[in-house]
């Protein structure tokens, strides 16, 4: 049996991080973390392009067009939905991760879902640096697994 998988090797091409400013106290810290991740895995810090938006709601739409843009290997998308007293918070997680799902499939490029969604500011912390890791750095992770992925599968 083959057994076809992506690895950590340096892979070719630039990576797109696409992060909301909101909660910048937590998602800084996941952007630090996807850059330290790639930085260490090979890939140039001039071949990472950092693209800001307001936040969790426009990383879908920002993510879609960097993805068509052809430039990019891999885009990540990074944000903190942090649960309040009112339904907003299933409203902008919702679609944060719809957007950056249908970016993948409209595209065909690797698109990561970075954006924590947690009931409270302690949980959001625990996730990006601190007690449970830090989110940011396991997207970019998955993101060089995945290109590599598909540079083997010649997709
Ligand atoms: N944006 C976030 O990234 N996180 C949040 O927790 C959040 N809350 O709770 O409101 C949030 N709201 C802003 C939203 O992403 C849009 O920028 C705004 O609605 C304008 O479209």
């Amino acid at each position: 049996m083959n057994i076809i998988e992506g690895d950590f090797a340096t892979p070719k091409g630039r990576f797109a991080i696409v992060a909301g400013r909101f909660n910048s106290f937590v998602v800084d810290p996941l952007v630090a973390g996807a850059r330290d991740v790639l930085v260490r895995h090979g890939v140039a810090d001039d071949a990472i392009d950092l693209i800001r938006v307001p936040g969790a709601w426009e990383i879908g739409l920002a993510a879609h067009k960097i993805a068509q843009s052809g430039k990019y290997a891999a885009v990540i998308g990074l944000g903190a939905v942090i649960r309040g007293s009112t339904p907003h918070f299933d409203y902008v997680a919702g679609e944060a991760a719809k957007g950056l799902a249908q970016a993948a499939y409209v595209s065909g490029v690797p698109v990561l879902f970075g954006v924590l969604t947690t009931d409270s500011i302690e949980q959001a912390i625990e996730r990006a640096g601190t007690k449970a890791g830090n989110k940011g750095a396991d997207a970019a992770m998955v993101a060089l697994e995945m290109v590599n992925l598909y540079a083997k599968l010649g997709s």
